[in-house]
């Protein structure tokens, strides 16, 4: 494997919504985040991966682009943006954006001029079809949010487009050149302001499986997902690299791909030495309670299933490139809410569960709030819902026969605002994220947990996460944690995870007690130094250590 600039690097996701306010209207902006970039650096993080905050109605949150090269003024202005990325560089900070070209929003000037004239070159942009009154739809795909991926093209009675996500997200016809050559006009022109490049959004979704066709339903309602469509369609990998060749790889830009479903065979073509992204996240434990049923038919993962999937996706990326590892970002619930056995709120079992993925190989990926421990939000009804995804699922939850309260336990499993609640900075008013009323509530667990009280105790979460980040750049250890061999220790104990790390002289074995009992775990061989506790001490008898309950133990073996 080749080595690139970023392989030892720290990297942070910001949902801007919801990391700062500093004009009282109660949505983050971009002042925000410059404000804290001087905590970013403290932490030690040196990626900034920002969500979407370019022109939008906000549909899906920024995920819907109205205007690609503007700034959203709820966010700022371009003036800020360029101070962000002043302000980043001066710090050593790189600054990563959404790069959202799936689909676009339905108030871009593209669809808009697609609607006025569908038989002129913007109508070329989109997936419009002819369709009258009673037709069968072209295909029985479900979107993303639910139901059919096709809605009438609003002002023709006689025309559908396609969408994956979102009603107001027409998705762009990549076999159209123009297209293309439009996307990547504009990808080299934020590359050109001083990005350290992407995180792309939806990517496998640009290449659609032609002719339209259906699938065998997965639900009552005649419908089938589109992970059954992705499975079944090729050629991505064509447009992949030639936006790759024609932006990212002359600016030696770093990319993450959101990239679900894709096939084994591609892993070098996507993420090798000259792969079309620099890396791509590691959705293998996310996906692990996705049922084509819904939220509501979600089995409970056990830390064994954890473990399995960290250790899978290890091996099939092995020698190949680098994931992304996460346990939560803004599509998923909180990671110590989604892994940990419900009811577990300890900080020692936090602290493990971000330890056992930050020590795997690869670059480990933080969301804001997640260095402090931040949780799930318990909402008791629909009206305190704001994603779109969770309204779709409440409805999916009462239509098999769910009540309310029982719709929502999955709601507040699985809800996308569970990660999206504002940051909790102090123990002031509205946890410091807004003096206004912030757009989304604030969990109001925020007097016990926030960063103001963790920054001043040695034992907190945070300060966790930050010698964990510290350990990631010491000299001394830095090869080995970053490229080191992950091999599984002991694969098959209960509730135990464990691996080492193995550099060309020394061996890191990382271990995590996943349960709230002790249990005994064997060494290899003797103790040459500890180098990370979630606990103050550890205890040794010959050579098997004691692990207290979400014991968390990096030694130096
Ligand atoms: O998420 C993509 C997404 O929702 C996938 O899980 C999807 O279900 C998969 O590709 C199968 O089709 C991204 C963003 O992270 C999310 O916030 C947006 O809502 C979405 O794209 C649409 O832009
Ligand atoms: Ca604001």
């Amino acid at each position: 494997m080749e080595r690139k600039w970023w392989h030892g690097k720290t990297a942070y996701q910001i949902y801007p919504k919801s990391f700062q306010d500093t004009n009282g209207d109660g949505i983050g902006d971009l002042q925000g985040i410059i404000r804290r970039l001087d905590y970013l650096k403290e932490l030690g993080v040196d990626i900034v991966w920002i969500s979407p905050i370019y022109c939008s109605p906000l549909a899906d949150q920024g995920y819907d682009i109205s205007d690609y090269r503007a700034i959203d003024p709820r966010f700022g202005t371009m003036e800020d943006m360029e101070e962000l990325l002043a302000e980043a560089k001066k710090r050593d900070i790189g600054i990563v954006m959404d790069l959202v070209v799936n689909h676009c929003s339905d108030e871009h000037e593209w669809f808009r001029k697609a609607c006025e004239d569908p038989e002129g070159p913007y109508g070329r942009y989109f997936y419009i079809l002819p369709w009258h009154e009673g037709d069968p739809l072209p295909c029985n795909w479900r979107g993303a949010f639910g139901g059919s991926v096709w809605s009438k093209l609003p002002g023709h009675e006689d025309r559908i487009y396609y969408h994956a996500f979102h009603r107001k997200q027409p998705d762009l016809n990549w076999e159209n050149p123009e297209v293309r050559q439009e996307i990547y006009a504009m990808i080299r022109w934020w590359l050109d302001k001083g990005l350290a490049g992407f995180r792309i959004d939806a990517i496998m979704n640009i290449k659609k499986l032609l002719p339209f066709r259906d699938f065998p339903p997965d639900r009552e309602d005649g419908l089938c997902g589109l992970e059954t469509v992705l499975r079944n369609t090729e050629g991505v990998l064509d447009f992949l690299d030639e936006m790759a060749e024609q932006t990212f790889r002359p600016y030696e830009a770093f990319t993450a791909g959101e990239v679900f479903n894709e096939k084994e065979k591609d892993l070098p073509r996507l993420i090798g030495d000259h792969g079309v992204f620099s890396s791509m996240f590691d959705f293998a434990e996310t996906v692990l309670d996705h049922s084509p049923l819904g939220w509501y038919a979600a089995p409970e993962i056990t830390p064994d299933q954890y473990k399995a999937a960290c250790f899978a996706s290890q091996r099939r990326v092995d020698g190949i490139g680098f994931l992304c590892n996460i346990i939560e970002n803004h599509d998923e619930p909180r990671g110590v809410s989604h892994y940990l056995p419900a009811g577990i709120h300890a900080p020692e079992a936090k602290k493990m569960l971000g330890g056992l993925n930050f020590m795997l190989q690869g670059l480990p990926f933080l969301f804001q709030g997640q260095e402090i421990g931040m949780e799930n939000l318990a909402c008791t009804s629909i009206d305190e819902v704001d994603d779109c995804s969770a309204r779709d699922q409440y409805q999916v939850c009462l239509d098999a026969g769910l009540t309310p309260e029982e719709a929502m336990k999955f709601l507040n499993r699985f809800s996308r605002d569970n990660a999206r609640t504002p940051v909790q900075w102090d123990d002031s008013p509205n946890a410091g994220f807004t003096t206004g009323t912030p757009w989304l509530r604030v969990n109001p667990n925020y007097r016990e947990i926030n960063v103001a009280a963790q920054r001043e105790d040695p034992d907190s979460i945070w300060n966790f996460y930050r010698a964990l980040i510290a350990l990631r750049k010491n000299p001394r250890y830095a090869e080995t944690v970053v490229y080191g061999h992950t091999e599984p220790w002991l694969e098959e104990q209960h509730n135990l995870m464990a691996y080492f790390r193995q550099g060309k002289d020394q061996t890191l074995l990382v271990a995590g007690n996943f349960q709230a009992e002790p249990q005994d775990m064997r060494l290899p061989g003797p103790i040459r130094d500890l180098l990370l506790n979630n606990l103050r001490t550890f205890s040794l008898t010959g050579d098997h250590i004691h692990l207290a309950p979400w014991q968390f133990l990096v030694l130096e073996v």
